[in-house]
């Protein structure tokens, strides 16, 4: 079926095919969460899950993310609600070191949806670079992504540099990404850990109204 085929062409990284068919799969009336979660996503699990076992190599894996990304695209008009009055601001970035972005521009994306403005700083973000932006942007929320284990520490060394510029307390922060835990996001002095996007944009919402206490 449609989704299956999305997900074996983007294992093969063929970005334009990809395109055409997510569209073909929304004509259709496939929901767009099904999309991505039975394609796009499923097509990237088996990606990650052969890298790791050296049966494809970064080209491979490159491919593919663009892949997904081109597909991301398309869907992104019926995962974001809108016309919405901005319900607040978030600023969100991959941390320094750290080129992953599929994840967070999912998260991006699904805040998005709640009706919440969000300013992208992109990957390999640094402490003075988020605090640049804090300072012109005045963002509600801050939102941390980190893949590898070797750059997860970056959102503490973040937190820390925000703590000594005075800036901690004007943000909440959540942070995100395969290798944390809520423990982890305890313990570098987070707001608030979210496991996958859906509810990075529910706990996003619940910040920026005060309904979470931490
Ligand atoms: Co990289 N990579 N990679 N890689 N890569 C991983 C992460 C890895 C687990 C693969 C593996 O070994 N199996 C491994 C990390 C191991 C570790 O640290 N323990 C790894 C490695 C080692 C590396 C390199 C070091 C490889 C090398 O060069 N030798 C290198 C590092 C480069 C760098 O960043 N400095 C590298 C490079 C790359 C590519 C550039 C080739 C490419 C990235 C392309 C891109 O992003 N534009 C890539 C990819 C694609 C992956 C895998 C295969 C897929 C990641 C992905 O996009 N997943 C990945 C293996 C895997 O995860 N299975 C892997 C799909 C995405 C939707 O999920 O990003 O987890 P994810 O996001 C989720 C949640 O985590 C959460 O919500 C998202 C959606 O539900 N989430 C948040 C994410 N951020 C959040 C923030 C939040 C809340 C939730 O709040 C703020």
């Amino acid at each position: 079926m449609i989704l299956e085929e999305i997900s074996m062409l983007l294992q093969k990284g063929k970005a334009k095919e990809v395109k055409i068919l997510v569209q073909n799969a929304l004509d259709q009336g496939f929901e767009a969460k099904s999309i991505l979660n039975e394609g796009l996503i499923s097509g990237m699990l088996v990606i990650g899950q052969k890298f790791r076992n050296n049966e494809v190599f970064v080209p491979e894996v490159l491919v593919a993310a663009r892949a997904m990304n081109f597909g991301l695209e398309i869907l992104r008009p019926a995962l974001v609600l809108q016309g919405n009055k901005s319900k607040g601001k978030a600023l969100i970035c991959t941390v320094q070191g750290d080129l992953h972005d599929i994840g967070k521009n999912l998260v991006k994306m699904m805040i998005e949806g709640k009706g919440i403005e969000v300013i992208d700083l992109g990957v390999d973000a640094s402490p003075e670079t988020v605090e640049e932006a804090i300072i012109e942007h005045k963002p509600d929320i801050l939102c941390l992504s980190a893949l590898l284990t070797t750059t997860m520490m970056n959102q503490k060394v973040i937190i820390k540099h925000l703590e000594n510029k005075g800036l901690r307390n004007d943000v909440k922060i959540m942070v995100g990404g395969a290798p944390l835990t809520e423990k982890f996001a305890k313990e570098i002095g987070a707001d608030a850990y979210a496991p996958d996007a859906a509810t990075a944009s529910d706990i996003a919402l619940k910040l920026i109204e005060g309904k979470l206490y931490v």
